[in-house]
């Protein structure tokens, strides 16, 4: 006889989970109980925001669903934010909530909610457990939709009754996803197509990739010479040394890689929704039917033929679709100077304009990219200082960018921590702005408590920067809601127990940066910035002057 409790951590353990991440609650203490004696490490957050966003950040990292516990309500919506990134960036994550016994169902009794309303539109699916012997049955579904198709978040509620009873039931079997190859007809169908292109782009985007689907993808485009640009944020998919790599399809997208797609006569997307950043709120590619011939492959069929009705569509996983592309004999490429322009205009956008002001994050960036190992993971939340963080980046590895497709504000820290979790030997790098730091700065408690050595580069400027930047465009001089007075982020930084310093000018960097690493501590190097330079582009006062 197991508890409830027991009998869901060891369906845990034997889906291969290996690390976990919470804020308790009293509604789930049986399985608390449970984890005591079990090799799945526990990680206590400071808030559910970033218990959730840390557990995101492993799915997304490790392609395994990330493990939150939560309680009831309160815990619940505040982990929301986490489960509608894992929506929306593909990811597999179980959020798993502490509730209210049965017998109390329905009252609305103390904090009560029922999962499966308030996550229904959030969530890939959001139930409740209602018997002790279901579990196994349950929690094997869990990692099925979890990890089936488009990968993504799944929401189970635990009555607290439910994991204190006693059971005599079996475990499930550990749950397997199954691989599914593409048919052959399309496949000769994509060269025949591929054949008539003269400037083909291929994107690449989230869900179901491989460390070996990335290698398989990029041999793939080399030996046919085809261009390949990586969807918001999944800038990792393909190593960016590559002379097939050409850009980004991000917000503060270049207009050279937006008028390769715009111009592209075939889009071969592997993977991705083609979503709103990706096409540039769909203009790049026109919805339901683009001027492009399109290609579109996706794990999940129900995602083809949602927004663009693909010329040929591949439902197929993604590490047996990349291997069977790369199986292909090699076509001739006429479309060879389409993509070494295409190459050379995304070399181009590595070089920065000067900065205002004494710290010049285009230098720092230069500086990193050379700095960072190909292993290192850089993470980052939402504002304007992204723009640099993704622009001039280099990575050259599978699953070292953990960045939110959501654009979500917050997440930066929390992913970090999983980061430098899944990885101890690595360097994990945030980036973070003031506000973006601000919303989640407790998890810095987390890092100094796991010992976590991650190193947050924050980006300073005393505001919410891209709000500003739309506010000016549309409401020129009229200031609202935007401005920043921060703490001091040094002795913040210090009070949590990291080590913090604050560069002042960029020549600094360098040596600031190697005093982080070798305290070996979470750091935080807070870089105070001209906030004239409001986007890499883009000046406040040129803003102002409306030109
Ligand atoms: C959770 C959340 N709330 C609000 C927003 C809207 N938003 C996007 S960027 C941004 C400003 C971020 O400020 P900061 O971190 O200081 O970066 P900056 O733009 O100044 O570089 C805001 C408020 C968001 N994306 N996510
Ligand atoms: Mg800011």
């Amino acid at each position: 006889m197991r508890t409830g409790g027991q009998i869901l951590v060891d369906q845990l353990e034997l889906n291969c989970v290996a690390l976990a991440f919470c804020l308790p609650g009293e509604s789930y203490l049986p399985v608390l109980d449970a984890l005591y004696d079990s090799p799945i490490r526990l990680i206590t957050c400071r808030h559910e925001q970033g218990a959730a966003n840390a557990a995101e950040a492993y799915g997304k990292l490790t392609g395994r669903p990330g493990i939150c516990l939560v309680t009831r309500g309160p815990g619940a919506t505040q982990a929301a934010v986490g489960v509608h990134t894992a929506k929306q960036d593909s990811s597999p994550m179980i959020l798993l909530v502490g509730q209210v016994p049965r017998a109390f169902r329905g009252r609305e009794a103390w904090q009560e909610l029922d999962y499966g309303d308030v996550f229904g539109g959030i969530a890939k699916a959001a139930w409740e457990i209602d018997s002790v012997d279901r579990i196994p049955e349950h929690m094997s579904e869990a990692f099925s939709i979890a990890l089936s198709g488009r990968p993504g978040p799944v929401v189970l509620a635990l009555p607290e009754d439910v994991l204190a009873e006693e059971s005599a039931v079996a475990d499930a079997a550990p749950f397997e996803a199954e691989p599914s190859a593409p048919e052959a007809e399309d496949l000769e169908r994509l060269r025949e197509l591929l054949t008539g292109a003269e400037r083909p782009l291929v994107v690449v985007g989230e869900g179901g990739w491989t460390a070996d689907t990335s290698r398989d993808v990029q041999a793939f485009c080399e030996a046919n010479e085809l261009p390949v640009a990586c969807a918001f944020r999944c800038q990792d998919f393909v190593d960016n040394r590559s002379p097939s790599y050409v850009g980004v399809l991000g917000v503060a997208m270049d207009e050279a890689i937006a008028g390769r797609l715009r111009d592209a006569d075939l889009v071969l997307a592997l993977g991705g929704r083609l979503g709103e950043v990706p096409t540039r709120r769909y203009t790049l590619l026109e919805a339901p039917h683009p001027q492009q011939t399109l290609i579109h492959a996706h794990p999940d069929p129900s995602e083809l033929g949602r927004v663009y009705q693909p010329d040929l569509a591949l439902a197929a996983t993604m590490p047996e679709l990349a291997a069977a592309l790369r199986a292909l004999d090699p076509l001739e490429p006429v479309w060879r100077e389409w993509t070494s322009a295409a190459r050379a205009d995304y070399e181009r956008t590595l070089d920065h304009e000067p900065m205002e002001g004494d710290v010049d994050l285009g230098e720092i960036m230069a500086f990193l990219r050379e700095r960072l190992p190909g292993e290192a993971v850089q993470t980052c939340g939402a504002g304007n200082f992204t723009v640099w963080a993704h622009r001039f980046a280099r990575f050259t590895q599978f699953g070292t960018q953990a960045c939110p497709r959501s654009g979500s504000m917050g997440y930066g820290l929390p992913a970090a921590v999983a980061a430098q979790l899944i990885h101890p030997d690595r360097l994990v790098v945030c980036f973070s702005g003031d506000g973006d730091f601000l919303m989640s700065s407790p998890e810095l408690a987390t890092a100094v408590q796991y010992e976590l050595r991650i190193i947050v580069l924050l980006v300073n400027n005393g505001m919410y920067a891209t709000i500003r930047m739309h506010q000016e465009r549309q409401f020129p001089g009229r200031v609202i809601g935007t401005d920043l007075e921060n703490p001091d982020i040094v002795a913040l930084a210090r009070a949590y127990g990291a080590h913090g310093e604050r560069v002042e000018r960029t020549a600094d960097f360098e040596a600031a940066f190697e005093r982080a690493l070798a305290s070996g501590m979470p750091s935080v190097l807070e870089l105070p910035v001209d906030p004239e330079r409001i986007s890499p582009r883009v000046k406040l006062s040129d803003l102002q002057a409306g030109t």
